[in-house]
């Protein structure tokens, strides 16, 4: 598996230029610099793709189970060959330091093609009996061509966490991946081709979202969207979809809480904050950014996580004792300072970071950020109710369980919540008042990717993972036979 300077679509086992010809830049922001090419897809290259999808369409969903299995299986063997060239390509891409992708991004991406494969195996549907009358049973048949639309903190492994259970329950796929992280998609496209999937059955359309992106959504032959990204671009999706009845399913922003109870586990829980407050730099949907202390504890925690934040290595992606690498774009550094310069008007005091690194030579034009840690905000504020997306946390003080779980759910969003108390009482009851798709206790990030994964309110409509993702991808039909 390659990267390249100019940068093909996928499209019916092809590697094809746009049919525009264009193309746009594509940075790596750890030194400011363009290094490939996009193609600028339309309308146009969507419409082949689908074509191409819908002239496999058949032969794939009617393809043996352990065939299409084997199939999706030699993905994942050649991710896993190619690990190190994809790693460097995702670091490349998205500024992520290297240790990140070779120990995170992209063995997830090979577990994803594993992980549905296998469970295509198992997947079973159900019957229900009329005693002495009639069998009920449930067919569960793919819905034909769909969309597979991805964002940039998790480029590879999200894109595959989409794609892997649309193929593997038989459908065929036009995915598009991140404008600002093309390159593990495009890869992946080699990797497919090599492990002799049909031409057609998955086609990765590169370009902008609201061109290339919107023409996939608009497509009066794809079934289904499966979308992570942005709250607004989820309300914009939804809306085109429900014209349709199209199904949508819908993995948006986030604005987690982490309610940290006196009688934690100190030690462990300090650990395990930084890795969700500055993780990628912060750049995952299920990043914490609002940390509430208990307040026995709150001055003890803000000298100890201030201390540890300042250690924090900001700098060259390659560099094995870097933590956080660069930001994904310019643009977005740009945003992310425009909050700590808000937090400051809103009456907030940076306790430390909130500066941009000089990293000297080659990083000198890149996008670093120091590790930010903001106090003395209130709840309503804007700070503490938009996502930032970026290495920033704010901590603020309670006293009691009632005001931790008003304050947690006082934002529109619901993605994720975490909760360190050493009383398993206390925890129960947390966790059935959060609104929020999912609760770590006494712990961060650890996935089991049979569960379901999704958010409350703004955070999105539907459910990843396991299960729910082979009956997202698939149509109920109920067949009643009288006997
Ligand atoms: O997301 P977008 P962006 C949040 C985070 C971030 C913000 C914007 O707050 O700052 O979203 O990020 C495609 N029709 N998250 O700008 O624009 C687009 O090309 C169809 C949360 O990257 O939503 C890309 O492939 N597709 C998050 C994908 O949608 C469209 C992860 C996501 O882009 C489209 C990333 C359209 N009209 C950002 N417009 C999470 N929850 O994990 C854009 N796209």
């Amino acid at each position: 598996m390659r990267p390249e300077k100019y940068i093909k679509n996928y499209i019916n086992g092809a590697f094809v230029p746009a049919e525009s010809g264009e193309y746009f830049d594509n940075y790596n922001p750890a030194t400011g610099q363009v290094y490939s090419h996009i193609p600028d897809s339309d309308e146009r290259d969507v419409a082949k793709a689908v074509e191409a999808a819908k002239k496999a369409f058949p032969g794939w969903a009617k393809m043996a189970t352990d065939k299409r299995f084997r199939i999706l299986m030699r993905v994942a063997d050649i991710i896993e060959q190619n690990l190190e060239a994809f790693a460097r390509a995702e670091s490349i891409d998205s500024g992520k330091p290297m240790a990140m992708s070779s120990t995170v991004d992209i063995p997830r991406s090979q577990s994803n093609f594993r992980f549905f494969a296998t469970a295509i195996m198992h997947f079973s549907s159900e019957s229900h009996h009329i005693a002495g009358e009639a069998i009920n049973f449930t067919l569960r048949q793919p819905l034909g061509v769909v969309g597979c639309i991805s964002p940039w903190n998790l480029p590879l492994y999200l894109f595959s966490w989409k794609i892997a259970p649309a193929l593997a329950t038989g459908n065929c796929v036009v995915a598009k991946p991140s404008e600002l992280t093309p390159m593990t998609a495009f890869m992946l496209g080699q990797a497919c081709a090599e492990a002799g999937l049909p031409p057609g059955v998955l086609n990765i359309v590169q370009g902008l979202g609201p061109k290339a992106g919107q023409a996939i959504v608009d497509h009066d032959d794809v079934k289904a969207i499966s979308f992570t990204g942005g709250t607004a671009t989820g309300r914009r999706i939804l809306q085109t979809t429900s014209q349709t009845f199209k199904k949508a399913s819908l993995e948006l922003g986030g604005k987690n809480p982490n309610l940290i109870f006196a009688d934690c586990d100190f030690d462990q829980m300090m650990v395990d904050t930084i890795r969700s407050s500055f993780s990628n730099n912060g750049q995952i949907c299920l990043c914490g950014s609002r940390l509430y202390i208990q307040r026995p504890i709150y001055d003890k925690f803000k000298e100890e996580f201030v201390k540890r934040v300042q250690f924090l290595k900001v700098g060259d992606p390659f560099s094995s004792v870097t933590d956080l690498g660069a930001l994904v774009s310019k643009a977005h550094m740009e945003k992310v300072m425009g909050y700590i310069a808000l937090a400051e008007v809103e009456g907030g005091t940076v306790l430390c970071g909130g500066k941009p690194v000089d990293v000297p030579g080659e990083y000198e034009q890149g996008y670093f950020l120091r590790p930010t840690v903001i106090e003395g905000l209130n709840n309503e504020c804007r700070t503490n109710q938009e996502e930032i997306f970026g290495p920033v946390v704010t901590i603020q003080p309670f006293d009691t369980e009632e005001e931790a779980i008003a304050l947690a759910n006082g934002v529109k969003y619901g993605l994720a919540s975490t909760v360190w108390t050493q009383d398993i009482s206390r925890a129960n009851r947390v966790a059935e008042q959060l609104q929020a798709g999912i609760v770590w206790v006494n712990c961060w990030m650890l996935r089991d990717l049979r569960t379901p994964f999704g958010g409350v309110k703004e955070s999105g409509m539907g459910r990843e993972g396991g299960l729910e993702a082979l009956r997202f991808f698939t149509e109920p039909k109920n067949v009643c036979i009288k006997y």
